[in-house]
Protein backbone atom coordinates (compact mmCIF):
# COMPACT_ATOMS: atom_id res chain seq x y z
CA UNK A 1 0.00 0.00 0.00
CA UNK A 2 1.27 3.47 -0.79
CA UNK A 3 2.47 5.44 2.21
CA UNK A 4 2.45 9.17 2.85
CA UNK A 5 5.06 11.26 4.57
CA UNK A 6 5.15 14.88 5.63
CA UNK A 7 8.44 16.59 4.81
CA UNK A 8 9.37 20.07 6.02
CA UNK A 9 11.75 22.49 4.26
CA UNK A 10 13.36 25.23 6.30
CA UNK A 11 16.23 27.71 6.02
CA UNK A 12 17.00 31.40 5.95
CA UNK A 13 15.14 33.96 3.89
CA UNK A 14 15.99 33.37 0.24
CA UNK A 15 17.60 29.96 0.80
CA UNK A 16 15.09 28.49 -1.64
CA UNK A 17 12.28 26.76 0.27
CA UNK A 18 9.55 28.04 -2.04
CA UNK A 19 11.73 27.31 -5.08
CA UNK A 20 12.50 23.74 -3.95
CA UNK A 21 8.84 22.84 -3.45
CA UNK A 22 7.81 24.44 -6.75
CA UNK A 23 10.60 22.52 -8.54
CA UNK A 24 9.09 19.13 -7.74
CA UNK A 25 5.43 19.58 -6.80
CA UNK A 26 2.97 17.75 -9.04
CA UNK A 27 0.12 19.96 -7.82
CA UNK A 28 0.10 23.71 -8.25
CA UNK A 29 1.98 24.71 -5.07
CA UNK A 30 0.13 26.66 -2.41
CA UNK A 31 2.12 29.81 -1.75
CA UNK A 32 1.70 32.64 0.71
CA UNK A 33 3.99 35.18 -0.93
CA UNK A 34 3.86 38.91 -0.28
CA UNK A 35 6.00 41.72 -1.62
CA UNK A 36 9.38 41.68 0.13
CA UNK A 37 10.10 44.84 2.09
CA UNK A 38 13.25 43.43 3.75
CA UNK A 39 16.03 45.16 1.84
CA UNK A 40 18.74 42.89 3.31
CA UNK A 41 17.64 40.17 0.86
CA UNK A 42 17.21 41.10 -2.82
CA UNK A 43 14.06 39.23 -3.73
CA UNK A 44 10.66 40.38 -5.02
CA UNK A 45 8.52 38.29 -2.64
CA UNK A 46 8.79 36.43 0.67
CA UNK A 47 6.70 33.67 2.29
CA UNK A 48 4.49 34.77 5.21
CA UNK A 49 2.66 31.56 6.13
CA UNK A 50 3.78 28.36 4.53
CA UNK A 51 4.47 26.65 1.23
CA UNK A 52 2.73 23.41 0.31
CA UNK A 53 3.21 20.94 -2.50
CA UNK A 54 2.93 17.22 -3.21
CA UNK A 55 5.05 14.72 -5.06
CA UNK A 56 4.67 10.98 -5.68
CA UNK A 57 7.94 9.09 -5.92
CA UNK A 58 8.63 6.25 -8.35
CA UNK A 59 8.00 3.71 -5.57
CA UNK A 60 4.47 5.08 -5.02
CA UNK A 61 5.27 6.96 -1.83
CA UNK A 62 3.44 10.26 -1.63
CA UNK A 63 5.22 13.15 0.03
CA UNK A 64 3.42 16.18 1.40
CA UNK A 65 5.90 19.03 1.24
CA UNK A 66 5.72 21.99 3.59
CA UNK A 67 7.98 25.04 3.63
CA UNK A 68 8.45 27.43 6.54
CA UNK A 69 8.66 31.19 6.13
CA UNK A 70 12.27 32.41 6.40
CA UNK A 71 11.77 35.69 8.21
CA UNK A 72 12.55 35.65 11.94
CA UNK A 73 9.17 37.17 12.84
CA UNK A 74 7.50 33.93 11.70
CA UNK A 75 9.48 31.60 13.94
CA UNK A 76 6.27 30.67 15.75
CA UNK A 77 5.32 28.72 12.63
CA UNK A 78 8.22 26.30 13.10
CA UNK A 79 6.55 24.24 15.84
CA UNK A 80 3.20 24.33 14.10
CA UNK A 81 4.66 23.06 10.84
CA UNK A 82 6.88 20.48 12.58
CA UNK A 83 3.90 18.49 13.86
CA UNK A 84 3.79 15.07 12.29
CA UNK A 85 6.77 15.69 10.01
CA UNK A 86 8.95 12.67 9.30
CA UNK A 87 11.76 14.52 7.60
CA UNK A 88 13.43 17.93 7.71
CA UNK A 89 15.42 19.57 4.92
CA UNK A 90 17.62 22.43 6.15
CA UNK A 91 18.55 24.69 3.23
CA UNK A 92 21.72 26.72 3.67
CA UNK A 93 22.49 29.78 1.54
CA UNK A 94 26.29 29.70 1.36
CA UNK A 95 26.43 33.28 0.09
CA UNK A 96 25.25 34.61 3.46
CA UNK A 97 27.74 36.15 5.91
CA UNK A 98 27.87 33.21 8.35
CA UNK A 99 26.28 30.01 6.98
CA UNK A 100 27.57 27.92 9.91
CA UNK A 101 25.77 30.20 12.36
CA UNK A 102 22.65 29.83 10.19
CA UNK A 103 22.96 26.05 10.52
CA UNK A 104 23.12 26.38 14.31
CA UNK A 105 19.88 28.39 14.33
CA UNK A 106 18.00 25.58 12.58
CA UNK A 107 19.68 22.73 14.47
CA UNK A 108 18.61 24.43 17.70
CA UNK A 109 15.19 25.58 16.51
CA UNK A 110 14.23 22.12 15.22
CA UNK A 111 16.11 20.10 17.85
CA UNK A 112 13.06 18.03 18.86
CA UNK A 113 12.05 17.25 15.30
CA UNK A 114 15.61 16.32 14.31
CA UNK A 115 15.84 13.93 17.28
CA UNK A 116 12.81 11.97 16.11
CA UNK A 117 12.75 12.55 12.34
CA UNK A 118 15.16 12.15 9.45
CA UNK A 119 17.08 15.23 8.39
CA UNK A 120 19.33 16.41 5.60
CA UNK A 121 21.37 19.60 5.20
CA UNK A 122 21.53 21.02 1.66
CA UNK A 123 24.07 23.72 0.92
CA UNK A 124 23.13 26.05 -1.94
CA UNK A 125 25.07 28.48 -4.11
CA UNK A 126 28.27 26.46 -3.63
CA UNK A 127 29.33 27.15 -7.24
CA UNK A 128 29.89 30.81 -6.41
CA UNK A 129 30.48 30.38 -2.66
CA UNK A 130 32.41 27.15 -1.94
CA UNK A 131 33.35 28.22 1.61
CA UNK A 132 32.49 26.97 4.21
CA UNK A 133 32.96 23.53 2.71
CA UNK A 134 30.87 20.44 3.47
CA UNK A 135 33.35 19.24 6.11
CA UNK A 136 32.84 22.44 8.07
CA UNK A 137 29.08 21.80 8.18
CA UNK A 138 29.61 18.16 9.16
CA UNK A 139 31.94 19.21 11.98
CA UNK A 140 29.43 21.77 13.20
CA UNK A 141 26.76 19.08 13.43
CA UNK A 142 29.10 16.65 15.11
CA UNK A 143 29.85 19.29 17.75
CA UNK A 144 26.12 19.33 18.52
CA UNK A 145 25.79 15.57 18.43
CA UNK A 146 23.60 15.68 15.32
CA UNK A 147 24.00 13.20 12.50
CA UNK A 148 22.52 14.41 9.20
CA UNK A 149 23.90 13.95 5.71
CA UNK A 150 25.17 17.20 4.20
CA UNK A 151 25.44 17.74 0.45
CA UNK A 152 25.50 20.55 -2.10
CA UNK A 153 22.17 21.23 -3.82
CA UNK A 154 20.84 23.79 -6.23
CA UNK A 155 17.12 23.79 -5.49
CA UNK A 156 16.29 25.28 -8.85
CA UNK A 157 17.14 21.81 -10.24
CA UNK A 158 14.40 19.22 -9.81
CA UNK A 159 16.89 16.33 -9.63
CA UNK A 160 18.81 17.96 -6.79
CA UNK A 161 15.62 18.35 -4.75
CA UNK A 162 14.54 14.76 -5.46
CA UNK A 163 17.94 13.57 -4.28
CA UNK A 164 17.37 15.31 -0.94
CA UNK A 165 14.04 13.57 -0.52
CA UNK A 166 15.53 10.20 -1.40
CA UNK A 167 18.17 10.67 1.28
CA UNK A 168 15.47 11.37 3.84
CA UNK A 169 13.49 8.30 2.84
CA UNK A 170 16.57 6.10 3.03
CA UNK A 171 17.04 7.19 6.63
CA UNK A 172 13.39 6.43 7.42
CA UNK A 173 13.63 3.00 5.81
CA UNK A 174 16.77 2.08 7.71
CA UNK A 175 15.07 3.11 10.96
CA UNK A 176 12.02 0.95 10.40
CA UNK A 177 14.29 -1.91 9.37
CA UNK A 178 15.95 -2.03 12.81
CA UNK A 179 12.71 -1.75 14.79
CA UNK A 180 11.34 -5.06 16.19
N1 LIG B 1 22.00 30.13 -8.61
C1 LIG B 1 21.39 29.59 -7.57
N2 LIG B 1 20.24 30.14 -7.19
C2 LIG B 1 19.63 29.63 -6.13
C3 LIG B 1 20.16 28.51 -5.44
N3 LIG B 1 19.31 28.23 -4.42
C4 LIG B 1 18.32 29.14 -4.50
N4 LIG B 1 18.49 29.98 -5.54
C5 LIG B 1 17.63 31.13 -5.91
O1 LIG B 1 17.35 31.82 -4.72
C6 LIG B 1 16.00 32.28 -4.69
C7 LIG B 1 15.28 31.68 -3.49
O2 LIG B 1 14.00 32.26 -3.35
P1 LIG B 1 12.80 31.56 -2.55
O3 LIG B 1 12.57 30.19 -3.07
O4 LIG B 1 11.67 32.54 -2.58
O5 LIG B 1 13.41 31.46 -1.10
P2 LIG B 1 12.67 31.11 0.27
O6 LIG B 1 13.61 30.28 1.04
O7 LIG B 1 11.33 30.55 0.00
O8 LIG B 1 12.56 32.57 0.93
P3 LIG B 1 11.52 33.15 2.03
O9 LIG B 1 10.17 32.59 1.77
O10 LIG B 1 11.57 34.62 1.80
O11 LIG B 1 12.08 32.77 3.35
C8 LIG B 1 15.38 31.88 -6.02
O12 LIG B 1 15.47 32.98 -6.90
C9 LIG B 1 16.29 30.73 -6.49
O13 LIG B 1 16.33 30.66 -7.89
C10 LIG B 1 21.39 27.93 -5.88
O14 LIG B 1 21.92 26.97 -5.33
N5 LIG B 1 21.95 28.51 -6.95
MG1 LIG C 1 9.51 31.15 0.61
Amino acid sequence: MATEHKILFTGTMGAGKTTAIAAISEVDPLRTEVRNTDTSVVKATTTVGLDYGEVTLDNGEKLRLYGTPGQKRFEFMWNILSRGALGLVILIDNSRPDPLADLDVYLDGFRELIAEAACVVAVGRTETHPVPDLDAFAQRMEAKGVVCPVLPANVTRRDDVLQLLNLLLLQLESRTAVQP
